[in-house]
């Protein structure tokens, strides 16, 4: 097993090609206004409640379609088993809602009286959580203490009425452990009858989530209390998460939620800093933010940030655990930094010809490199950049900020102006400033 590992970690596939799916366009509403001018993507986003505010976006997922009867808004749910794709070239067999992980973002407008039918399709017993919903107790789907357990084949309904607006969360309150480590999460929006606060241009749900899948296997571990090594962004590792892409001067929110098993996630945006503007116990008043350029998103919790994206470029967005924004590494490997790699190839691979030793100066090389991996596995698997290869995997994602954001699908590029791009320095630069790299680092204040 610790040989197996290590042969995991050393082991790196030729970057996948980026699975770059272009967002999903929204139909504009019927009758209702844009806010802004045709060139804004505002335009193609759904507007849906009082005031303009937009619909909300899950990069990777969907929405739950309502039917609309006297008054009441109904809903679907089938719990089942499912195969769901984390990234190119790894698969896993998950649970989830409606043929899908993460299950559909419920959204609905604070008043709105809903009727919620969860078919149990799943080789076991489940219940539906609705997690920060205020609703009467014998609604709050905790099996065996306020209802009893859906059993296989059978579909409970749920009815209440979302009293107040906020970024809340769905999973069993049954076998727990088992069913949300094999992907049944979801995330829940209630827009406020009247708008709060600035009008936002672009709002989206990211529900942040861990996973261990053992290299070529394909059954996420529900055991699994450490070493998680597939974490995503809806359910998906980079380069396998839809960027988020949005247009230059746009107020974007961003609802973070957190139902791993045992991580919470500090979520760092480059390029930006943002306020804190809600939990999943409410608003925070303007008076109790303050900036921040991460978030720590604790287990069963979500945070919703805000902030004007008024720079363009391709910024990055992940868990700033550096473990997290890994694709099914081994962890339990000795330190290879400064050892002669090649010396320990050739000494290794006389027992296991296969073998090729993990970076001497570093992860950021193993991207390049071509090598043998077990099928179904995704070990160090990055993303092909603009400028190379992009190292990171799991909890990492692209917030795309374009000028014109209706002509782009987020396949593409931030083209930088002249001039504005870090490269190696001339000798003309290092003389101009008196920059001499030869002098040792122990000399240098
Ligand atoms: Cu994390």
């Amino acid at each position: 097993m610790k040989r197996r590992d290590f042969m995991m970690a050393g082991t790196v596939a030729a970057s996948g090609a980026l699975l770059l799916q272009g967002m999903s366009e929204v139909a504009h509403a019927r009758g209702a206004e844009p806010r802004r001018a045709a060139t804004s993507p505002s335009a193609q986003t759904k507007v849906a409640a009082p005031g303009g505010q937009v619909s909300v976006t899950t990069p990777n997922g969907t929405t739950l379609p309502w039917q609309y009867l006297k008054g009441v808004k109904v809903g679907h749910l089938i719990a089942a088993p499912l195969q769901h794709e984390f990234a190119p070239g790894l698969k896993g067999e998950c649970w989830g809602y409606n043929g899908r992980t993460i299950g559909p973002t419920i959204e609905a407008v604070e008043g709105d009286r809903v009727r919620i039918y969860v078919t149990n399709h799943l080789p076991e017993p489940t219940s539906l959580h609705w997690h920060g919903v205020l609703l009467p107790n014998g609604m709050d789907g905790v099996a065996g203490l306020t209802q009893k357990a859906i059993a296989p084949g059978d579909t409970f309904k749920y009815e209440f009425t979302f009293t107040r607006p906020g970024t809340f969360m769905y999973h069993p309150h049954y076998d727990e452990m088992t069913q949300m480590a094999l992907g049944m999460v979801g995330m829940i929006v209630v827009h406020p009858r009247a708008p709060h606060g600035p009008h936002v241009d672009r709002d989206f749900v990211l529900m942040t989530h861990e996973w261990k899948i053992r290299a070529g296997a394909s059954r996420p571990d529900p055991g699994a209390m450490l070493d998680f090594n597939v974490l995503t962004f809806n359910s998906k590792a980079y380069p396998g998460t839809e960027p988020l892409v949005v247009e230059r001067g746009e107020r974007v929110r961003i609802r973070l939620g957190n139902l791993s098993a045992m991580d919470h996630h500090p979520i760092h945006l480059h390029g930006y800093y943002f306020n804190v503007t809600a939990t999943d116990g409410g608003y925070i008043p303007p008076a109790g933010q303050w900036p921040e350029t991460t978030v720590l998103v604790p287990v069963g919790s979500t945070r919703t940030i805000e902030f004007v994206a008024d720079v363009p470029g391709d910024w990055a967005m992940h868990c700033h655990m550096t473990h997290h924004v890994m694709n099914q590494m081994g962890h339990d490997v000795p330190v290879m930094l400064g050892a002669d790699a090649k010396r320990i190839s050739r000494r290794v691979r006389a027992v296991v010809p296969a073998y090729m030793a993990m970076g001497e100066n570093g992860m950021g090389e193993m991207g390049d490199m071509g090598m043998p991996i077990p099928p179904n596995s995704i070990p160090m698997v990055g993303g092909k950049g603009p400028f190379g290869t992009i190292d990171m995997g799991g909890m990492f994602t692209i917030l795309k900020v374009r000028d014109d954001a209706r002509s782009e699908d987020g396949t593409g590029w931030h083209r930088h102006p002249e001039g504005s791009v870090a490269t190696s320095a001339s000798a003309t630069d290092l003389a101009a400033d008196s920059i001499d790299p030869s002098r040792k680092a122990g000399e240098q204040g």
